[in-house]
């Protein structure tokens, strides 16, 4: 370009210069096709899996949504220890961490001068603790990156629903952009209204999603303190929710949304796994999953940790799909992550290394069918650098790539990536395998379509000495920059494992009436826990509840216990009710509220234990 732009005098000169060009740096580059993603955003997607911590009033309070009203005083870990998070964090082979630094009940781990709920008026570290500097430098110490969660709902403040809470939640914000240091990344929950303690009123209050939080001076006012922040939220503008809260992406998956259409609490999530292939602005995936059922600690979910197994599954269902894992530790009541936690992490972390340990191509030169010319060539897919990419002339937007191996050997896994800097391109590919001088397709369900950032491929073992990847189609010419095979041994985890929520019950007759599900047993039992199951659709999820039992379905009316199915909507796990044991042969559950307005109640399964 420079060349061409100083030699405008004659034509010969011109194309001498050209051609010039051409010999000595190669080709010319693809143009770039938008949605693009920033500098940022690129150095974000290098970071793959990171860790989230949930800690605070719920913790000791056997909650996931406090309503804003439990003491300060009950924040009281007795082994509180930052590093100790770090390490394992590490350990898990992950490279940062997010913390809930206030969540939806309002109280704040940090030293802020806008209110009194805070770790201040708590007896850790009589009053002088922040967690969010205890963290920081524990994350320095350890090489981790630090990001932060502060979620606009707050059910405390008596401020919440006016304006002047809005003013209340930027200056929040403005103390934890200038206060701690560089922040990989800011997480804006799905901002719910809904009922709360409200300074004392306990009442209910609807904002609107939309406008109440003025949204855009939001971004803009962390980006100011902080640019290289990535904003999650349901709609970027950094990073996007997955749409669900069990880490994982679709098969398909764009980093790309409609961003105007797009907002926290947008009422189209089911779209957001795959993302939106006609999209405008490049805000990929982020997988949000908790180590346990719940976000908050709670022991009687010891017994329901995620299996190392399946938190591999977890990995290659997001890091695999285009897009980042953000696993969640639920602190406990120590103030520390639970050695069940720990050992499943580091062990699944161990499974994984194993996996993807020995990369079959390294030495491999590829041929394709199509190149763009010098620079561009099939020996950057295995060259390990990522700046360096294969890609064919314009408008070519299929091309098959082979690659030679020098043996025969087994394969079982194997990892693509695109060079996107330049846009996320590809549609559709295959994969194949030599096999007596035949090409055979490699099943692998359906995951061959899109690519982006990563693509990692899980099938049941080859035994081959090439393997033929055909690009089928692309919205440009492709550009990738990395390809790699494995051997992933004997691994039970070559497909998706479903996490199985298993509870026991005693036989009963179910009935439903408008509001309310009638278990019947078979006679008077004790029972000292109730499951409520929701449906998979999503549809007439209870999220207000009382409990009743009795003799009868008439008389079944002594109240056992009433509440919360908090966040219900976007992790919809069993819920379980523990009480002391009561004997009875009827139990109701009464719906006091769906989540949408007037539906009736249902209900996958329901016990009694
Ligand atoms: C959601 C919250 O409602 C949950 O409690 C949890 O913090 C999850 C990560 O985000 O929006």
């Amino acid at each position: 370009m420079n060349l061409m732009r100083k030699t405008k005098k004659t034509l010969s000169l011109l194309l001498l210069a050209t051609a010039l060009t051409a010999c000595q740096q190669g080709a010319k580059a693809p143009e770039a096709i938008g949605p693009l993603p920033s500098e940022y955003q690129l150095t974000w997607h290098d970071m793959e899996t990171y860790a989230f911590i949930h800690f605070g009033l719920n913790t000791f309070a056997d909650k996931e949504w406090g309503y804003g009203d439990t003491p300060a005083e009950v924040f009281n870990p007795s082994h509180l220890d930052c590093e100790q998070w770090a390490q394992t964090i590490k350990a898990a082979g992950m490279t940062g961490v997010i913390l809930t630094a206030k969540h939806h009940d309002g109280f704040c781990l940090w030293q802020t001068d806008l209110t009194e709920y805070s770790i201040r008026n708590s007896p850790y570290k009589q009053g002088k603790g922040d967690l969010v500097a205890e963290l920081r430098a524990a994350c320095d110490k350890y090489g981790l990156k630090f990001g932060l969660y502060l979620s606009p709902w707050d059910r405390n403040t008596a401020l919440y629903g006016t304006p002047d809470y809005v003013d209340y939640y930027h200056k929040q914000i403005e103390e934890l952009t200038t206060r701690y240091g560089d922040l990989f990344e800011f997480w804006l929950d799905g901002a719910n209204g809904g009922d709360g303690y409200y300074g004392g009123a306990r009442e209910t209050r609807q904002i609107d999603r939309r406008t109440y939080y003025n949204f855009p001076e939001v971004f803009a006012h962390i980006l100011r303190n902080q640019p290289q922040a990535i904003i999650f939220s349901d709609g970027g503008p950094g990073c996007r929710w997955v749409g669900n809260e069990r880490g994982f992406a679709s098969a398909t998956n764009w980093a790309f949304l409609r961003q105007e259409e797009v907002y926290p609490g947008y009422d189209r999530s089911e779209t957001l796994p795959v993302g939106h292939p006609d999209g405008t602005a490049w805000i990929p995936a982020e997988c949000d999953v908790s180590v346990r059922p719940g976000w908050f600690y709670h022991e009687t979910e010891d017994d329901r940790v995620k299996s190392p197994e399946q938190l591999v599954d977890l990995y290659y269902r997001s890091v695999g799909r285009n897009g980042n894992l953000i696993l969640n530790f639920p602190i406990d009541k120590t103030g520390r992550i639970h050695p069940i936690d720990s050992t499943n992490v580091v062990e699944a972390r161990r499974i994984l290394d194993k996996e993807l340990a020995l990369n079959l191509l390294a030495q491999v030169k590829p041929t394709a069918s199509a190149t763009r010319g010098k620079g561009f060539e099939a020996d950057a897919l295995t060259d390990g650098n990522p700046a360096t990419y294969w890609s064919t002339p314009d408008g070519v937007t299929s091309a098959t790539l082979t690659f030679t191996l020098p043996k025969v050997q087994q394969v079982s896994r194997l990892l693509l990536q695109e060079y996107i800097a330049l846009g996320q391109r590809v549609q559709e590919f295959t994969v194949e395998y030599a096999k007596d001088g035949q090409w055979i397709p490699i099943d692998c369900g359906e995951e061959t379509t899109t690519i982006g950032h990563k693509r990692i491929l899980r099938f049941p073992t080859v035994e081959t000495d090439a393997l033929r990847i055909t690009i089928l189609q692309s919205r440009a010419c492709p550009c990738l920059s990395n390809v790699e095979a494995f051997y992933a041994g004997e691994s039970p985890v070559n497909g998706p494992t479903e996490n199985r929520e298993e509870f026991r019950s005693y036989p009963f007759e179910l009935t439903q009436q408008a509001d309310r599900f009638i278990l019947e047993l078979d006679q008077p039992r004790q029972i000292r826990a109730f499951y409520y199951q929701p449906p998979t659709d999503g549809q007439g999820l209870i999220t207000h509840y009382e409990l009743y039992a009795g003799d009868t379905p008439q008389t079944a009316t002594q109240l056992i216990k009433k509440g919360e199915f908090s966040n219900i909507v976007n992790n919809p796990i069993t819920q379980i009710l523990r009480f002391a044991p009561v004997k009875a042969k009827v139990w109701i559950l009464k719906a006091v509220k769906t989540a949408k307005e007037g539906e009736a109640p249902k209900s996958q399964k329901l016990g009694l234990q």
